[in-house]
């Protein structure tokens, strides 16, 4: 047997320069690169070896553990999941940095390999610098907080041993139902360990994702239910995206005319303008698709989880007899709200669901009353981003804030947001121009994501207009990337939206008896409430000591000539406007449907009391949908 000599880290990496995907005859390299801040423990393993290999393992510099993974996050997205990259930390702080990342990661099935470097396996001298010691378990080391959030956990205590954890933690990260982040922690002694390896270990090996047929039975069940429905609603979700199967649902559409509504991960399934297209659905869905979804008597869910943003919190789909079809990868999520299960890949199940409902159709009216409600939803949309240059200067809202790049995208741009109050308000008006365009992380709904998926969807997308939407809360957590943006010369355009706070959460405190408590970025008044002047902070300075080139845009005229010029610009360029903040006004049409944020059942102040009796009215229209 051939075999050669190489530390743990070095044969990792070369193990990992040589796996690939493959789907529809499309061969790639599964771990594009490997980001990494070096501490000492991975700055002799996995640093040197990655020294040591040269461009076979390209290396990208971050500022914090969290946004690579970020970073990392967004790659694997554009590229549908069949690319991805690699972080590596330290031990201790730079590992736990990734928890968030791999929480992230996780919820959205989205592909990241984590190497944490680790505490000593042979512990000459406990404990190391950074390390825990919990004083009743002596194998607990802090990456332990890494397992409730990877797909697939390993820690690397002896060399051979890495053989099947690497084999194992590539398949995890290629499998269409169980990828998500895959931890490998690499305690830094054994990183350093030279093994002789076997030769085969480091074949190029590609691994085949499966596009998995429906069974018969469940497909013939679900023809049956999708045959007797009166008023059908398929609600797309990031399956959709992740199967690339637009086309083949577009053609479902086309064949029957039921209406796509789609969640937070699943817009753009459709375009905007598809006359099947009804929008987002649930809490910060459209007028016309919550209505739909109130009366709908069978949901075909494709690739959807099912959040509570999507079933307005289990109120949503609210007829008596209402039933549901889920077509999705993974049976955890097919059996959810005791639907007909249908597990298969989205694109070969939309395919076989459009051929064995050859000759089926929607009822006439059904249709002509939905395209009647897109109609009106679109003239909401066009009220939302209207406004008027009387010369008074007034700060644009955020809803014109949107419809100002609206007016400046082509269908190549991508536009990244993941918390806030921007997302809602995407969900609501953004008009999806093609499958990748609409990217928001809205499974974690983590602040701070925007920026570095921006740099991580640009490195998937190198001509692409890549937009990351930050609040200034956002901002505030989680800057750090910019930098990176501007060493490695990637020309995010980052839209930085100024309204002294928490808006979001602000509005969402109001309505359930909070009164904004803590939710605005104002100094102290003198009752001690940050209830006084906003902060005199400027993160267009800020973005600027950064290296990033800083627009400052004041009306709705000069936004839009600023997200021109950006969009032209070469180099990373930051438009920093000022939205109108009288409390909550986006400017964008109020939420349609429910969304359970429990108020307290007993309080002395009287806004809490009176949203507590609001809340109970709504709560009583939850369902279970057991049958
Ligand atoms: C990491 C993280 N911490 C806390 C939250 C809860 N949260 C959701 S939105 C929000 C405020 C966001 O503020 P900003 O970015 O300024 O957007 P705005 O609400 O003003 O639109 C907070 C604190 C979160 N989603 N992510
Ligand atoms: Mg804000």
């Amino acid at each position: 047997m051939t075999t050669r000599r190489l530390t743990v880290a070095q044969a990792l990496v070369e193990f990992l320069a040589h796996q690939y995907t493959e789907r529809d005859g499309r061969r790639r390299r599964l771990i594009a690169a490997c980001w990494g801040i070096f501490g000492h423990g991975n700055v002799a393993g996995v640093g040197q070896a990655l020294l040591e290999s040269g461009d076979a393992m390209p290396y990208l510099q971050g500022r914090n553990e969290q946004a690579m993974v970020h970073a990392a996050v967004g790659f694997a997205r554009h590229n549908d999941r069949l690319a991805a990259h690699a972080v590596t930390t330290s031990i201790g702080p730079g590992a736990t940095n990734l928890v968030t990342g791999a929480a992230l990661a996780t919820v959205n099935r989205l592909p990241v390999l984590l190497l944490p470097g680790d505490t000593f396996a042979t512990r000459p001298a406990d404990p190391v610098l950074q390390q825990l010691e919990h004083p009743g378990a002596g194998d607990v080391s802090v990456n332990d907080c890494l397992r409730p959030v990877s797909r697939y956990f390993d820690r690397v205590v002896r060399p051979e041993a890495l053989i099947p954890a690497a084999l194992q933690a590539v398949r995890v990260l290629a499998d269409p139902v169980e990828t998500g982040a895959v931890t490998l922690a690499l305690p830094q002694d054994v990183q350093a360990e030279a093994y002789d390896w076997p030769e085969e270990f480091f074949a190029d090996r590609t691994w085949h994702v499966r596009r998995p047929a429906p069974d018969p039975a469940e497909l013939a069940a679900a023809v049956e239910a999708v045959r007797a429905a009166r008023r059908p609603l398929l609600i797309a979700g990031g399956g959709v995206h992740h199967s690339e199967a637009e086309d083949a649902l577009r053609a479902l559409a086309d064949a029957t005319g039921i209406p796509v509504a789609s969640t937070q991960a699943g817009k753009g399934s459709l375009r905007h303008d598809h006359p099947a297209d009804i929008g987002g659905i649930g809490h910060t869905g459209t007028a016309v698709a919550d209505a739909l979804a109130g009366s709908a008597d069978l949901v075909i869910g494709v690739g959807t989880r099912y959040s509570d943003f999507t079933t307005a919190s289990a109120t949503l789909f609210a007829a008596p007899d209402v039933r549901f079809v889920n077509l999705n990868i993974a049976p955890y999520d097919a059996h959810k709200l005791a639907g007909l299960p249908l597990v298969a890949d989205a694109r070969t199940g939309l395919e076989a669901l459009t051929e064995q409902l050859a000759g089926h159709r929607v009822p006439e009216a059904y249709e002509s009353a939905y395209t009647a409600g897109k109609t009106q939803w679109e003239a909401a949309v066009d009220y939302a981003y209207s406004w008027r240059d009387d010369g008074d200067g007034r700060r644009p809202t955020q809803a014109q804030v949107i419809g100002a790049l609206d007016a400046v995208v082509g269908d190549e741009d991508v536009v990244i947001n993941a918390a806030g109050s921007l997302p809602g308000d995407l969900h609501k008006l953004w008009r999806a121009r093609s499958r990748r365009q609409y990217h928001l992380e809205y499974g974690y709904s983590c602040m701070g994501y925007e920026i570095p998926a921006a740099i991580g969807v640009r490195l998937a997308a190198p001509d692409r207009p890549v937009w990351a939407l930050v609040g200034d809360g956002t901002y505030l957590m989680m800057p750090t990337e910019l930098v990176t943006a501007v060493q490695e010369g990637i020309a995010i355009k980052v839209i930085l939206v100024q309204n002294h706070g928490y808006a979001s959460i602000g509005g969402l405190s109001e309505a359930v008896g909070g009164e904004r408590f803590g939710t605005a970025y104002r100094f102290r008044a003198a009752d001690g409430t940050y209830t006084g002047e906003p902060l005199p902070v400027d993160l267009a300075a800020n973005a600027a000591s950064l290296g990033m080139s800083v627009l400052r845009p004041r009306t709705v005229l000069e936004l839009r000539a600023a997200l021109a010029e950006a969009r032209a610009a070469e180099g990373p360029t930051c438009v920093y406007v000022e939205t109108e903040t009288a409390d909550s006004v986006s400017g964008a049409p109020p939420a349609q449907a429910w969304w359970d944020v429990p108020v307290a059942e007993t309080a002395t102040r009287p806004a809490a009391v009176l949203a507590r009796e609001e809340y109970e009215r709504s709560a009583a229209a939850r369902r279970r949908y057991l049958s």
